[in-house]
C-alpha cells in the first residue's frame, strides 16, 4: 500500500474535477515507488457508488507536468479510440478547465482516472498465464501506438532507459559520495564498476540501426497490467508516466526483471533471486506472440535475454545512486531499503548471466525459425 496518507484537504482538491453525485472517502492505494495514489468513492447523482483513481504527482521526478500530462492525454485518447466504447481502457477525468491535470492550493499536482472496475493488478506474477498476459498486453500496447498521430511524444524523464547516462550519474554519486555511505558499501560499487561495458550494448546497436526507436512503455512492471477479475484477460495497461520514444528492448527488459524473477525487487535475502527459466521462456511466447511480434528484428529477438540482464543492472545503479545521495528519489520503507534492492537486482544479474546458455537455447526457434 501507498504510505502517504490522505490529505487534509483532499475534498478541496476534488472539487477540482467537479465530480457528479457527493464524496463518501478515500484512503492510500498500490504500491508505487514515485507518485502518490488514492482511491476515491463517492456517491453518483444516481445513487450509485462511482470509483476514481487520484494520482498526486511527484514533481521532484516529473519535473514538465504539462508535457507529462499532454502525453498521457494523446495515448489515453489514441487506446479509447482504438478499443471502441465498451473498452476499460485508462481514461482522464479533465479538471474542471478542460485541463489534464489540475493544482491544489498548495501547488501539488493532481490528476483524476476512472477507476477501472472488475480488475485487478498484481504485485508478482502468481502462474504461467498471469506472465503471458502481461507480456502480450504490453506488446500489443506498443504495436497500438505505432500510429499515433502528432509530434514525438515528449521525453518525460530524459535519458530514463539511457544506460550510460545512469553508469555515469552513478559514478557521480561514488564519487560527490554526498550521504557518506560510499566506503560501506565498496563490494556493491565494484559489482557495479564491472560491468560498467554492458551499459553501452544496446545503444551502440541504436547508433548503428540495428535496433530501432518506439513509442515504449518503459515501466512494464506486471502491476501496470490490469486483469480482468474473471476471465484473468488484459484490460489495459495502465501506469503511462514514462510512454515515450524508447527500445521494445527496454520493455521486454523490464517485464524479465520483475516477471520472471523468483521474488521481490526488493527481498533482503539476496540469495533468494534468481532467474526462472520456465517464465522467461511464456514471456518471450507472449511477447512475441503479440502485434509487436511482427516487427521485431533477429537483433531485438537475440537480445530479449541481454534485455533482462541490462534492466536489471540499470535498476541496481539507480537503487545504489539514490542510497549513495542520501534516498532523494524512491521512496523507502527503512533506511537501507535502496541498498536491499540494488543487491537483490545484482544478484538477479548475476543469475541471468549464469543461465546466458540456458536462455541463448530457448530463444533459438524465435531468432532463425
Ligand atoms: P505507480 O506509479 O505508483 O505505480 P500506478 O498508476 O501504477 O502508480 O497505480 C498504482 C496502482 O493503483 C496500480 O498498480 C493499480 O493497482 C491501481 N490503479 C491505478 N490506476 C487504476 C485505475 N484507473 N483503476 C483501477 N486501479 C488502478
Ligand atoms: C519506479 O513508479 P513505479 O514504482 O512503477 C520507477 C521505475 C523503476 C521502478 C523500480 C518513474 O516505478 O523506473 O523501474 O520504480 N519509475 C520511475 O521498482 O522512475
Ligand atoms: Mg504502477
Amino acid at each position: 500500500m501507498s504510505s502517504t496518507p490522505v490529505p487534509a484537504n483532499f475534498t478541496a482538491t476534488l472539487e477540482l474535477f467537479s465530480l457528479p453525485g457527493n464524496y463518501v472517502s478515500a484512503e492510500p492505494y498500490g504500491s508505487g515507488h514515485i507518485n502518490d495514489t488514492y482511491v476515491v468513492n463517492y456517491l453518483g447523482t444516481n445513487g450509485q457508488a462511482k470509483r476514481y483513481v487520484a494520482q498526486r504527482i511527484n514533481t521532484n521526478v516529473f519535473r514538465n507536468v504539462t508535457a507529462l500530462m499532454d502525453n498521457v492525454r494523446r495515448v489515453t485518447a489514441h487506446l479509447n479510440q482504438k478499443a471502441g466504447a465498451q473498452s476499460r481502457e485508462l481514461t482522464l477525468i479533465p479538471a474542471t478547465d478542460g485541463a489534464p491535470a489540475a493544482i491544489d492550493g498548495e501547488g501539488r499536482w493532481w490528476r483524476l482516472y476512472d477507476f477501472i472496475e472488475g480488475a485487478h493488478t498484481v504485485d508478482r506474477v502468481t502462474n504461467e498465464a498471469e506472465a503471458r498476459e502481461a507480456a502480450c498486453a504490453f506488446g500489443n500496447f506498443q504495436a497500438q501506438l505505432a500510429d499515433l498521430p502528432g509530434d514525438r511524444l515528449q521525453e518525460t524523464i530524459p535519458n530514463f532507459h539511457h544506460t550510460r547516462s545512469r553508469f555515469e550519474n552513478f559514478r557521480r554519486a561514488v564519487a560527490d559520495n554526498k550521504a557518506g555511505r560510499a566506503a560501506s558499501v565498496q563490494a556493491d560499487i565494484e559489482f557495479a564498476f564491472s560491468r560498467e561495458a554492458d551499459a553501452d550494448v544496446l545503444l551502440t546497436l541504436l547508433a548503428k540501426g540495428e535496433v530501432s526507436e518506439r513509442v515504449t512503455h518503459n515501466d512494464t512492471k506486471i502491476n501496470n497490467v490490469m486483469l480482468d477479475n474473471t476471465t484473468k484477460r488484459s484490460v489495459a495497461v495502465i501506469d503511462l508516466d514514462t510512454v515515450m520514444p524508447g527500445l521494445p528492448l527496454y520493455d521486454f527488459g523490464e517485464m524479465m526483471r520483475t516477471s520472471a524473477s523468483s521474488t521481490f525487487e526488493d527481498d533482503a535475502e539476496a540469495g533468494n533471486m534468481h532467474v526462472e527459466l520456465p517464465l522467461f521462456k511464456v514471456l518471450v511466447e507472449g511477447y512475441l506472440s503479440s502485434a509487436v511480434g511482427d516487427v521485431l528484428n533477429a537483433t531485438e529477438r537475440a537480445h530479449l535475454g541481454f534485455a533482462g540482464k541490462l534492466m536489471s543492472y540499470e535498476n541496481g545503479l539507480r537503487f545504489l545512486t539514490d542510497y549513495l545521495e542520501g534516498d532523494t528519489y524512491y521512496k523507502i520503507k527503512y533506511p537501507e531499503h535502496n541498498l536491499v534492492r540494488t543487491r537483490t537486482q545484482f544478484a538477479l544479474v548475476r543469475s541471468i548471466e549464469a543461465n546466458t546458455d540456458a536462455m541463448s537455447r530457448i530463444l533459438e526457434p524465435f531468432v532463425s525459425p
